[in-house]
């Protein structure tokens, strides 16, 4: 079950609401494969990617890239890049050798709707389309090619062994382990937070900002919703119900994860999401007024209920 990021019609959440409407139409487009190899394949593949979702880190690509001045086609690819790397993960995330879920956005996870060989298969073949789609088509102008290659870079860095990969391994290696706070953090910070942070980042590398003052502040920005988000999901995981996160309620303690709330309390969690709230609204400062739409991301990240 998913919730959509905009709740009212004032004319930034509007924008957002149309960023999601393009994000449909965009993965749309990109899952329409050439019809060669398996056809089940590339169903399964639709069934992951199609099937609801929030959209954040597309959202979030558009939000950063507008504000810095980036037209919407050209934040397309990035766009897309980051959900169907973000879809990979949960297909994979799911399988009985990870966390085995039955349930993903309110629907049989993949490998149940599927099987647990063509749900691995989608998985690695969402994640190729994911950088295919972002080198572009041949020919483009260096400038372009350039962006690109960073953004690549970043997405590259973000979901490997040293970002989401890596938290997931070290995810997976914790069961039934006591973690410290700081452990803890590093694991989320990699797990989930890195590819928000990366989908903040590449719609400025989309924007020709590659680095300086407003590059860091997005990357402090990104990191600090990034960490928002992962405190939000453990307090979800024990205040929400099943039907509300369209996943298993209460499958962090069932599984014997260490999550935020195990470690400090429900109150606790809390405040530490709150407060990564108002660093990512005070790392906004250098943006001004058009950092505003992002102020509301940051909003929305901390106050979902799914
Ligand atoms: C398999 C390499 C690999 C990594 C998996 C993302 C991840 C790493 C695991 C997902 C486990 C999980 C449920 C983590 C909690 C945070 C999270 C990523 C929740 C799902 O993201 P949402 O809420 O999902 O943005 P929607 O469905 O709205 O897109």
């Amino acid at each position: 079950m998913s919730e959509s990021i905009p709740t009212n019609s004032t004319p930034t959440n509007t924008t957002l609401t149309d960023y999601r409407a393009r994000i449909e139409d965009v993965l749309d487009r990109a899952l329409t494969l050439p019809e060669s190899g398996s056809s089940r394949l590339r169903e399964a593949m639709r069934y992951a990617a199609l099937g609801g979702g929030k959209r954040l880190r597309p959202t979030l690509v558009y939000t950063s890239g507008v504000a810095l001045g980036a037209s919407l086609e050209a934040l397309d690819d990035a766009a897309a890049a980051v959900e169907l790397i973000h879809v990979y993960s949960l297909v994979h995330d799911d399988l009985p050798a990870m966390d085995d879920d039955d349930l993903r956005r309110g629907r049989p996870s993949c490998h149940r709707a599927f099987d647990e060989a063509t749900a691995i298969l989608a998985g690695d073949a969402l994640q190729a389309l994911a950088f295919e789609r972002l080198a572009g088509p041949p020919g483009l102008a260096m400038d372009e090619a350039e962006r690109r290659l960073t953004m690549t870079r970043l997405l590259a860095r973000g979901i490997g062994s040293g970002g989401m990969a890596g938290g997931q391994a070290i995810d997976l290696e914790s069961v039934g382990h006591a973690l410290d706070l700081a452990a803890l953090q590093d694991m989320h910070r990699r797990k989930t937070g890195a590819l928000i942070e990366t989908s903040v980042l590449m719609g400025a590398a989309a924007a020709g900002v590659l680095q300086g003052e407003i590059f860091e502040a997005l990357q402090t920005y990104g990191a600090a919703i990034g960490l928002a988000f992962q405190i939000q999901d453990d307090i979800l995981d024990v205040t929400g119900t099943t039907a509300a996160i369209g996943k298993l309620a209460g499958a962090d303690a069932a599984h014997d994860k260490p999550t935020y709330t195990s470690l400090m309390g429900l109150e606790a969690a809390q405040a530490a999401a709150a407060a990564q709230r108002e660093r990512a609204l005070s790392a906004l400062t250098p943006l001004g007024p058009a950092g505003a739409p992002l102020a509301l991301l940051a909003d929305f990240v901390v106050g979902r209920a799914s």
